[in-house]
């Protein structure tokens, strides 16, 4: 069960948790008609604390609003404010921020017409995605069988509600067959990405990840590029088959929810040495120093705010 926090800011206002509902005839909820982002807000070393990537995030649900055609009725500034604002009346020095924009009720058809677009921002204090162990000792994950989205059957740049019924059947899949993650190979059966998670692999000190034409642009895939990168490491985007990832020294997904989190096994082949390689390991250290604001080379990517 989510932990519920007090407020959901939902149509420009702070509703109480239980009241923030819709009617079964909304749009979204029979059309797949919404756009999300997952956004995470982490309590900073030195008491303060900080949304990770706010702006670039709400710029990112923006533009999946207009890939899929919506007029979102809120500017970017609002979404940042309402963001700032909601975390502060939860009193929440660290949550999970889940802003969505869908369809509302009216007309019902495929077509939206003139329904209401309707915005919300809920947070809520979430652990470790993929469970307590994962970003430590590493996690068992399958190619899935269900192939990633063809760019010109859903909007893969689009973080929209409808593309993630293919996350929800890979991820099921993976779980029912005792795996922890699902991977999803594109179209022409490259490794794309996680069913939630950008990915990457380690070879002879090189990383590597698949282009982002197929995937979604993640936040979490271009900071831990740009730290790599800054590290010293080379960073190459490549077209990647599934069995590069059986052969690489270290593999690891990204992402707001997963963080960085190594793979240990494939397919029921041991990657490396079956545990969080040393660039995982490094990449992983510097990154939540910076999620924790220690390093002031990042300030940058931090929406800083206090609890009064
Ligand atoms: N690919 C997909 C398909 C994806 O859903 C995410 C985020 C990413 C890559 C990584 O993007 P970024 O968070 O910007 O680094 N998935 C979000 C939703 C997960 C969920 O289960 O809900 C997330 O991580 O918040």
């Amino acid at each position: 069960m989510v932990q519920q926090s007090e407020f959901i800011w939902f149509d420009g206002k702070q509703v109480p948790w239980a009241e923030a509902n819709v009617h079964v005839l909304t749009h979204a909820l029979h059309y797949g008609t919404g756009v999300f982002e997952g956004i995470r807000a982490y309590e900073c070393t030195d008491g303060s604390s900080e949304v990770f990537r706010l702006r670039e995030h709400m710029v990112r649900l923006l533009d999946s609003a207009k890939i899929i055609g919506f007029k979102v009725p809120y500017s970017l500034e609002e979404l940042i404010q309402a963001t700032e604002d909601t975390l502060k009346v939860n009193k929440l020095a660290g949550a999970y921020v889940r802003p969505l924009v869908f369809v509302g009720e009216g007309a019902m058809g495929v077509h939206p017409g003139n329904n209401p677009i309707r915005v919300c921002i809920a947070t809520w204090p979430w652990g470790a995605y993929l469970g307590e162990d994962a970003l430590e000792k590493g996690i068992r994950v399958k190619c899935s069988s269900y192939t990633r989205h063809h760019v010109n059957v859903m909007m893969t740049k689009a973080k929209a509600c409808g593309n993630y019924v293919n996350s929800v059947l890979a991820k099921t899949e993976a779980v029912a067959d005792g795996y922890d993650e699902g991977i999803l190979l594109d179209t022409t059966g490259h490794v794309a990405e996680g069913s939630g998670e950008n990915i990457f692999m380690v070879r002879d000190g090189v990383i590597y990840t698949p282009h982002i034409s197929q995937v979604l642009a993640g936040l979490t895939r271009d900071s831990v590029m740009q730290l790599a990168t800054d590290l010293g490491f080379e960073v190459r985007e490549m077209s990647i088959g599934r069995d590069m990832l059986y052969t690489a020294d270290e593999v690891f997904f990204t992402g707001t929810a997963a963080e960085l989190t190594p793979i240990r096994e494939i397919d029921r082949r041991q990657i490396g040495e079956g545990k969080a390689g040393e660039i995982t390991k490094t990449l992983q250290t510097e990154f939540f120093k910076i999620l924790k604001g220690d390093n002031p080379d990042y300030e940058h990517w931090l929406h800083r705010y206090t609890l009064d």
